[in-house]
């Protein structure tokens, strides 16, 4: 599926674009289905905001249970003062996560993709465990900013292993709030972990390198279609969405079977509920 040429390229910088990878019809039929989701939701099950500032502390139960099941969370600046939505409900939502892929058969076809498994497989994970999907808005105006982090601060193995798979559902743009990379990043270290026991979230430091900044961070504008592989060690951030358009985009992480996956990370399965690869 892919070529020598972009195997290197991600070898070298730790991230590969693929532009066009999805059709215009996949993609319609994801945001439609998550419009729908969305219109379902009811706030009053649950008013979990999505942030990544202190991460811990948002933490809560509404955030845990949603490891293996499909829940909606707010933007941080949904709510004025009196904890009324500022806009309409269908334009508040962060996102939708986290086991969309296994749970919603909309979801499912779009993330269970034979060409999906085949760039996987080339990019090394032989036998890739697909452990979360997340449906990301950026809403307009409020769309909120996700900090500078190592996706393997979640999802640790040994070895490192696991790959981030982004799609563009609409053009992600350096106004909109597209993805910042440090190409070449992940050749440092873990600077973090998130560990759950149990009920008990904590981040540990584990490295005191800087997160990146102007001088090595570069933007990762994408078109609608395009997916974007990136390392689980690469540090990678998206600024707030302050302009008047969405930046949708679909996210799934996955690791390699044959690598050991810690038995604290925030996201474990069982044999009732089985973790699965992309076909
Ligand atoms: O879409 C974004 O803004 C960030 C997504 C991200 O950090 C991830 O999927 O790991």
């Amino acid at each position: 599926m892919l070529s020598s040429e972009q195997q290197q390229q991600f070898t070298r910088d730790g991230y590969l674009v693929l532009p066009g990878f999805k059709s215009a019809g996949e993609i319609a039929r994801l945001r439609e289905r998550a419009g729908q989701i969305v219109n379902e939701f009811d706030p009053n099950q649950g008013r979990g905001i999505f942030t990544t500032r202190d991460q811990v502390n948002a933490t809560d139960d509404y955030f845990l249970r949603s490891d293996n099941t499909i829940r909606c969370f707010f933007e941080e600046e949904a709510f004025d003062a009196d904890g009324r939505l500022r806009q309409d409900k269908s334009l508040s939502i962060n996102k939708i996560g986290h086991a969309l892929h296994d749970l919603d058969p909309v979801f499912e076809q779009f993330s269970r993709d034979p060409r999906l498994a085949a760039v996987a497989r080339d990019l090394g994970l032989v036998e890739a465990q697909v452990w979360q999907s997340m449906y990301i808005f950026k809403q307009p105006g409020i769309g909120g900013e996700v900090n500078w982090h190592q996706d393997a601060t979640f999802f640790e193995t040994t070895p490192v292993s696991v790959t981030t798979f982004w799609f563009a559902l609409e053009d992600a743009t350096i106004d909109n709030g597209c993805l910042w990379v440090e190409p070449g990043g992940h050749r440092g270290p873990m600077r973090e972990r998130f560990v759950r026991n149990g009920d008990d979230i904590k981040m540990e430091k584990l490295d005191d390198t800087p997160w990146p900044d102007n001088s090595t961070a570069v933007p990762l504008p994408a078109t609608a279609g395009s997916l974007v592989c990136f390392h689980g060690l690469l540090p990678h951030y998206s600024a707030p969405n302050r302009s008047p358009v969405s930046r949708h985009a679909y996210t799934l992480h996955a690791t390699d079977a044959r690598s050991e996956y810690s038995p604290q990370n925030w996201i474990q399965r069982d044999a009732a509920f089985p973790v699965r690869g992309f076909i």
